[in-house]
């Protein structure tokens, strides 16, 4: 295994971490290792795997590698690779985070999350695990706090949050958590661990849309786990392997793959936002914009705290409601109409018709979720293209 030092950047990590050589052939990429299972010498007797469900070598290493990137400070003798835990899907990986909560437990949550969040919690575990859910402004952390009562066993943040980009002072939330001896989850789906690592801020657990900038190139669904706490890594390992939704060896290599230029790619994605939404502040169809790194951005200095850049997520509200965002959106060309987010591509939605449509009607008018509402997740081309085809398209709105 490459040796990573404190002092490696974390372009370095994102190559090396959880990676070697393969020993029998010197494979610089680990091979993809489809075997559902694994022979034994005698019963009981093996090399360390025995079905691919619960161990798989090509999964290992994506587990290993986004682990470190994360800063989970655990290592293979804890016997949970590194704290990293990769599913399915990011729903699947939050499913399974759930299944840890006792039956009936409260869970404290964003008020703004992906709709499919949304769905999960309120249309599936509240109904097969009891669980109940209380939703807050959690950029607002005295709203957490009064939240949290003796039955909560969670508390859940997404930030920046998905799609009113909300940021959540992490600190204040960790802070919060272990005042109650409360677990804290983050869903860092829309910064990455290249701009922001909520570990080090004091957060149980970081759960990933591994579809999304991880992958970085729109063609794997996947999702991650990471704690650096011993204890509860072997109860996710446990939790892991007996719900089973685990993510397949092609996928988990497709991850580990796309993660070698996360770096490169964010730099580039939060160099484009930053572009992109001063140009949108100023352009008179566009009566609002939110993006962390603007300085208009209600939390600006909490993001100026713990996000490294803004980013490449941008959400604007267009003058002119739902006929002004249609023909914006028919109009643009670079950027794709389509559900998701975070790949080399830049990709365009309506969340209140795509993927924010299972959140209740009523919620999304308190969040802001509208009809002039878009969604921008700026890819790696040319800022200038990108920028031109925005501008092109606003001028078809009338
Ligand atoms: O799609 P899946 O890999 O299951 O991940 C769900 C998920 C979880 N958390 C966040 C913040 C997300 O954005 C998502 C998926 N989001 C989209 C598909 C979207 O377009 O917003």
């Amino acid at each position: 295994m490459a040796h990573i030092e404190p002092h490696h950047g974390f372009s370095t990590r994102c190559i090396h971490a959880g990676q070697s050589p393969d020993p029998v052939t010197g494979a610089v990429m680990p091979p993809v290792s489809f075997s559902s299972t694994y022979a034994q010498s005698s019963p009981g007797e093996h090399a360390g795997f025995e079905y691919s469900r619960s161990h798989n070598p090509t999964r290992y290493a994506w587990e290993r590698c986004i682990a470190r990137l994360e800063g989970s400070e655990l290592n293979e003798s804890d016997d949970v690779t590194y704290g990293g835990f990769a599913f399915a899907s990011g729903l699947a990986a939050i499913a399974t985070l759930l299944d840890h909560l006792p039956a009936n437990a409260k869970v404290v949550a964003s008020d703004d999350l992906y709709g499919g969040t949304h769905r999960l919690f309120r249309q599936v575990r509240a109904r097969s695990a009891g669980l109940r859910f209380e939703f807050v402004d959690a950029s607002d952390p005295n709203q957490v706090a009064d939240a949290v009562d003796a039955e909560t066993a969670l508390i859940w943040v997404e930030t920046p949050t998905n799609p009113m980009l909300k940021v959540v002072d992490l600190a204040a939330i960790a802070a919060i958590g272990k005042e109650h001896g409360v677990l804290t989850a983050c869903d860092n789906t829309f910064c990455s661990p290249a701009i922001q690592q909520p570990l080090t801020h004091g957060i149980d657990v970081v759960m990933h849309s591994s579809t999304k900038y991880l992958g970085g190139h729109s063609d794997v669904v996947g999702g991650v786990l990471v704690t650096g706490n011993p204890e509860l890594a072997t109860k996710l390992r446990f939790l892991q392997n007996s719900v089973g939704a685990v993510i397949g060896p092609m996928d988990a290599y497709l991850n580990l793959r796309g993660t070698k230029t996360l770096g490169i790619r964010m730099a580039r994605h939060a160099e484009t936002g930053i572009k992109l939404a001063t140009m949108l502040e100023a352009h008179p169809k566009v009566e609002r914009v939110v993006y962390p790194g603007l300085a208009s951005h209600p939390q600006h200095a909490i993001a100026q705290k713990q996000m490294r850049s803004g980013g490449g997520m941008i959400t604007a509200t267009l003058a002119g409601g739902l006929d002004a965002s249609r023909t914006f959106l028919e109009s643009v060309n670079l950027f794709t109409l389509a559900e998701s987010l975070g790949g080399v591509e830049s990709l365009i939605e309506h969340p209140a018709i795509m993927t924010h449509a299972s959140v209740p009607a009523a919620d999304r008018a308190a969040l802001g979720i509208d009809d002039g509402l878009v969604r921008f997740s700026c890819g790696i081309e040319e800022a200038d293209d990108l920028l031109e085809d925005v501008d092109h398209a606003l001028s078809k709105v009338s």
